[in-house]
């Protein structure tokens, strides 16, 4: 058996959560291997709308087990809270629930350090989303971390209180206001809470897995635009969001990965600040908020729209090895009767190609637009692909020669049941 990867080609919230939902009955597992509270999954059936932040969107499926990767920051508070937002809505996932104990600890000093280097930033602050990823990943990357694990360790509130001293000097270098008293009652009640949940060595469970013929899906977080490596940087998390963050963030060799489901939106969105070529600050951008209801799921920000961009659709494509296309909330441009999608870029020099620039937020690029009529309908009641409408049609089959992989999902509206696959 493979791994089979599943992530967002934009700028995060493609409807990742939704899809890895509809897609949770064909797999034994689900894991997260990179982001951590920062992400906002959101799933709507029978009527409810839930969102996930830490927690692996299979948790609504029967017989799924849901792995919180190595890769992942985990902030025990929030975890909590999610834990116990869903045994109010009668999810119970003690058993379907396990954790890495090598994913890294966020600390309540992290979400400071996230505020205090925001604030420091001035006008080119990030747009973070606050919870303290960028902080914890350093201290990751700068070995300094504390893991799940260690919480288990009777040694780890010396652990703690080294780092946090560390922390503090930070916070003070940088003339910070804080109480942490609180912050830190919160943070030791939930790390006790969380020592009813199992903890495993994830890269020995999910390699048994994959010996025992158990099928795994990656469900990333964020987007491919937010990649530390390749996204529009310094606008990006502090992850790798691509197909190769499965493997370090599960611990699964690049031989292990199956089919690679790429999923975009059939328009484009942004939260947060950084670059964005085909963002429209008119009308139909405000259009396009109010009928995605564009709204940011972990922290309500508005997201920022525009026309799909195609040269970073296909540049998302390679750097993950895609193979299947899933096209989100389609029936959101329902109501357009001109859509347009960016086929190449107009660079600062004259010249027009289909690339990327080195930086997209010093090199300013200016979108080349091809025209499409709209479908201008509604899809209510349709259900398979050749019922779509021909319009539709056009605009996906110009999508699937351009970046050369065939579009297998087109999803008509936000409940489980609005999906249509081809087969
Ligand atoms: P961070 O917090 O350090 O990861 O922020 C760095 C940049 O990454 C962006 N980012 C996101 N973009 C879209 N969706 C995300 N998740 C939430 C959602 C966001 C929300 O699902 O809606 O509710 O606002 C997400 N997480 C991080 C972020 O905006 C920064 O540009
Ligand atoms: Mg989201």
């Amino acid at each position: 058996m493979k791994v089979d990867v599943l992530l967002g080609l934009q700028w995060g919230d493609e409807g990742k959560g939704k899809v890895v939902d509809v897609l949770a009955p064909r797999y034994n597992v689900v894991a997260r291997f990179q982001g951590g509270p920062n992400a906002g999954h959101t799933l709507e059936f029978e009527g409810r709308k839930h969102v996930l932040h830490q927690i692996p969107s299979g948790v609504f499926r029967d017989k799924v087990d849901n792995v919180i990767g190595n890769g992942v920051v985990l902030d025990p508070v929030i975890l909590r809270k999610e834990i116990e937002k869903l045994i109010d809505a009668g999810v119970e996932c003690k058993d379907c629930l396990s954790i890495s104990k090598k994913a890294q600890l966020i600390l309540p000093t992290h979400r400071l350090l996230d505020a205090a280097y925001e604030k420091s930033k001035g006008e080119s602050k990030i747009g973070s989303t606050l919870k303290g990823i960028g902080p914890t990943y350093q201290d990751k990357v700068a070995r300094m971390g504390l893991r799940i694990g260690d919480i288990l360790s009777k040694e780890f509130k010396q652990k703690y209180d080294r780092l946090v001293k560390h922390h503090e000097s930070i916070l003070n270098a940088y003339k910070f206001d804080y109480d942490l008293k609180e912050l830190e009652d919160d943070f030791f009640s939930a790390i006790e809470f969380l020592k009813n949940y199992r903890f495993i060595e994830s890269e020995y469970v999910i390699n048994n897995y994959l010996k025992e013929e158990k099928s795994v899906l990656a469900e990333g977080a964020q987007g491919s635009l937010l990649d530390i490596d390749f996204g529009s940087y310094p606008f990006v998390t502090s992850s790798n969001t691509m197909t190769a963050g499965a493997c370090t963030g599960l611990g699964v060799a690049p031989s292990q990965i199956g089919e690679v489901f790429g999923i975009f939106k059939a328009y484009c969105t942004r939260v947060g600040s950084g670059p964005f070529p085909t963002e429209l600050h008119d009308e139909t951008g405000e259009k396009l908020r109010e009928l995605g209801s564009e709204f940011g799921a972990t922290t309500g920000r508005p997201r920022r729209c525009g026309w799909l961009d195609l040269p970073a659709l296909k540049y998302a494509v390679m750097l993950n090895g895609v193979t299947q296309l899933y096209m989100m909330k389609a029936d959101v441009l329902n109501d357009f009767k001109e859509l347009k999608v960016c086929t190449e870029y107009k660079h600062e020099d004259g010249s027009v190609n289909r690339e990327l620039p080195y930086d997209l937020s010093t090199n300013e690029v200016e979108p080349v637009y091809k025209s499409f009529k709209g479908w201008d309908c509604d899809l209510d009641g349709i259900n398979e692909f050749s019922s779509l409408p021909l319009e539709m049609k056009e605009y996906i089959e110009y999508i699937e020669k351009y970046v050369g992989v065939p579009v297998t999902l087109v999803s008509i509206g936000p409940d489980r049941e609005a999906t249509i696959i081809k087969e």
